[in-house]
């Protein structure tokens, strides 16, 4: 079978390899591994063949998302007078990768673990040597003040919510791979009932108490959000997900619309936000540590360092 493989990918390389020698582009085949290509005379585009491929652009997220801010600031420190950082979505986002991808071009995104793209594609992180996007980071869940007293039971659930990033992983590959995100939540649950039974444990059944979790639309906050939103409703509470921008979160749970999300990225992430509310919420301390946020590119690509973009 493996001799079988290898005799295909040696036709394939070939044939690959011959289609090369007839073009006059230098779009560089995955076969011929050649030293970083540093100087193509090709006019005056010398200089920075990176920046060029990728027309000096970094594909962003939402403006709120504290990874724009850490972006903006590594422009700043890494002097990258050049680029610019697009606006958009965590699915706009993810759809320029998929098609870069499957082009094997080159693209430089936002990036964040746990994320499902890292199941779907060979990614790296650039080195950050200036530390712009901090180290480590866990995941907070957040609540509005009085919480406690009003909604105890939901409050014992939410203190004990804490799980990994394979967890949560799991659960944005299932919705990835087409599976509805209510769904992919519940089969979660009902796989891991132990670690459920660990959340609820000391929490009584309630009737149809309303509860409302906000939540920005990153994949990562979409599978924590509806796997907390099921355990919530099997205690009994009707609850409501909403769905908002980073900042309006934190000012809907600092002003009491919104009772709780398990979206707070902390301390780098969304330090600002911490900060601008501190005192008017509650934080219940960490569901998720070893997270992280930086620049992601395909492993296909020649680059290793932020500042390699300079
Ligand atoms: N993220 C995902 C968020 C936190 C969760 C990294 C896109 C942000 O940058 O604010």
């Amino acid at each position: 079978m493996k001799k079988w493989l290898s005799f295909l990918l040696v036709f394939v390389l070939a044939i690959g390899l011959a289609a090369c020698g007839s073009q006059e582009t230098s779009n560089e085949e995955p076969a011929t591994e050649t030293e970083p290509a540093t100087t193509e005379t090709t006019g005056s585009e010398a200089a920075t063949p990176i920046g060029e491929s990728v027309d000096y652009q970094i594909v962003g997220i939402d403006p709120g998302a504290g990874i724009m801010k850490a972006t903006a600031s590594a422009i700043e420190e890494y002097e990258l007078e050049d680029w610019e950082v697009i606006e958009g979505s965590g699915a706009a986002m993810t759809a320029a990768l998929k098609k870069a991808y499957d082009k094997e071009e080159p693209i430089i995104v936002t990036g964040w673990t746990p994320h499902w793209k890292f199941a779907k594609f060979d990614l790296k992180y650039l080195e950050d040597p200036k530390g712009v996007y901090g180290e480590d980071e866990n995941i907070h869940t957040i609540t509005r003040a009085g919480l406690k007293e009003d909604h105890p039971n939901a409050y014992i659930v939410l203190d004990q919510f804490h799980w990994t990033a394979d967890d949560m992983s799991d659960v944005m590959v299932m919705i990835e791979d087409g599976m509805k995100e209510e769904e992919a939540a519940a089969k979660w649950v009902e796989e891991n009932a132990d670690r459920v039974a660990e959340w609820t444990a000391g929490a009584e059944q309630v009737e149809s108490d309303e509860i409302t979790l906000a939540y920005v639309a990153w994949a990562s906050e979409i599978a924590s959000t509806n796997v907390l939103a099921k355990v919530l409703t099997d205690v009994g509470y009707d609850v409501t997900m909403t769905q908002l921008e980073a900042g309006p979160l934190w000012a809907g749970i600092a002003d009491g619309s919104a009772d709780a999300s398990v979206a707070a990225w902390l301390p780098v992430t969304h330090a600002d936000y911490y900060a601008e509310f501190e005192g008017q919420f509650e934080d219940l301390g960490s569901n998720m540590e070893g997270t992280r946020i930086g620049l992601v590119v395909p492993s296909y690509m020649d680059i290793n360092s932020i500042e390699d973009l300079k």
